[in-house]
């Protein structure tokens, strides 16, 4: 596994990069102190599971130590990954009118900063293509690593923008589909935290072709689409100190995991309770929908379904042949995520 405080090295530099990149253009201080504190605030007090994958897959694919090169350039792009996210979980929690990420404020409802936190995210996102023009023009692969990064862009707004639309008003239900489910959460979430860190590593390697990259999405994908009903679980039944923020689904109206279910197991009854309280803003509402989730077992369903999608994705990765590390990264990052609180 990467060297964590190694990987850690690699943000600051990335940071002073873009500080340089700001003074030569006659940035004022003012300016570029903002997107300092913006980009490392944002990047701070997640798991960095995305960032490190990327270094681990390098690792495990060359089946020897990285060369301090290797290893540097590895973790720039696992870091640009990580500003990935970063950008998007700004935009998201405006989007989802949350108060806390990672245990604090989220970055729009800090003072000072208000819905310039929309342009923030626009800058990070930017930030990306700026960093790997500096860090990879040389590189053979740097176009298919541009064009990676920008499908994953697209793709995971292509996703929210379902999710956005899927939570409209919608008081028969009509959007809230597994269809619906499946393309949210592959888009908005797999591609981006599961098949990109990967990909990236197969890219900077040369190693990118269609048996790799097919093994990659038959894995990874599913695997992402159970990290975001994990998402959807812990949004309702996690512990806040655990995940570091408040959910918001509920109230949000949105298309989960947990609805989904709810409507596939409830009673008329139930069913008219669940579409007058379902998507309405006060905690009252939220109280009766989490009791019909209790009343329908949710939790112990939930459990039944991480059992079964663990078991479902180790038999697809016994299937991938021990010719390169592939096979070792899925397990990692599998093992990584299972049965998570966090
Ligand atoms: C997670 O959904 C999805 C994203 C972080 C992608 C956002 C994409 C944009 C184009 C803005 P979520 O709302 O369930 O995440 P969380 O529970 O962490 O708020
Ligand atoms: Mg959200
Ligand atoms: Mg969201
Ligand atoms: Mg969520």
């Amino acid at each position: 596994m990467a060297n964590l405080e190694k990987f850690r090295e690699v943000l600051p530099f990335l940071a002073d990069e873009i500080r340089e990149d700001l003074s030569l253009r006659g940035a004022p201080s003012l300016t570029n102190d903002h997107l300092q504190q913006c980009l490392i605030d944002n990047t701070q007090g997640g798991k960095l599971h995305r960032g490190l994958t990327v270094v681990d897959t390098g690792h495990a694919l060359q089946k020897r130590p990285l060369t301090p090169t290797e290893f540097q350039e590895l973790s720039i792009l696992g870091w640009l990954t990580e500003i990935f996210q970063a950008s998007y979980l700004i935009s998201d929690d405006i989007m989802d009118n949350s108060e806390y990420r990672r245990g604090k404020q989220c970055w729009y409802r800090r003072d000072g900063v208000g819905l310039a936190a929309i342009n923030d995210a626009t800058l990070l996102k930017s930030s990306i293509f700026i960093l790997l023009q500096k860090n990879f023009r040389q590189h053979s692969q740097y176009l298919s690593i541009v064009e990676l990064f920008n499908e994953a862009g697209f793709r995971t707004e292509l996703g929210q923008l379902c999710d956005a639309r899927a939570s409209q008003e919608d008081r028969g239900f009509e959007h809230k589909t597994i269809e619906m489910y499946s393309f949210i959460t592959i888009n908005k979430t797999a591609f981006y935290s599961f098949y990109l860190p990967v990909a990236l590593a197969l890219h900077y390697f040369g190693l990118a072709d269609e048996r790799n990259l097919g093994h990659a999405e038959r894995i990874l994908l599913p695997m992402g689409e159970y990290f975001q009903v994990q998402d959807d679980y812990l949004d309702v039944f996690g512990d806040p100190y655990f995940t570091g923020k408040v959910g918001t689904d509920i109230q949000d109206n949105k298309c989960t995991w947990l609805i989904l279910e709810a409507l596939r197991h409830c009673s008329a009854k139930q069913r008219q309770v669940l579409m007058s309280c379902y998507g309405r803003q006060d905690e009252a509402n939220e109280a009766n929908v989490k009791e019909i989730f209790e009343d329908l077992y949710l939790p112990r369903r939930y459990r039944e379904y991480e059992t079964e999608m663990i078991q479902e994705l180790q038999h697809r990765i016994a299937r991938v042949g021990e010719r390169n590390g592939l096979k070792e990264v899925f397990q990692m990052v599998l093992g990584k995520i299972s049965r998570r609180n966090m």
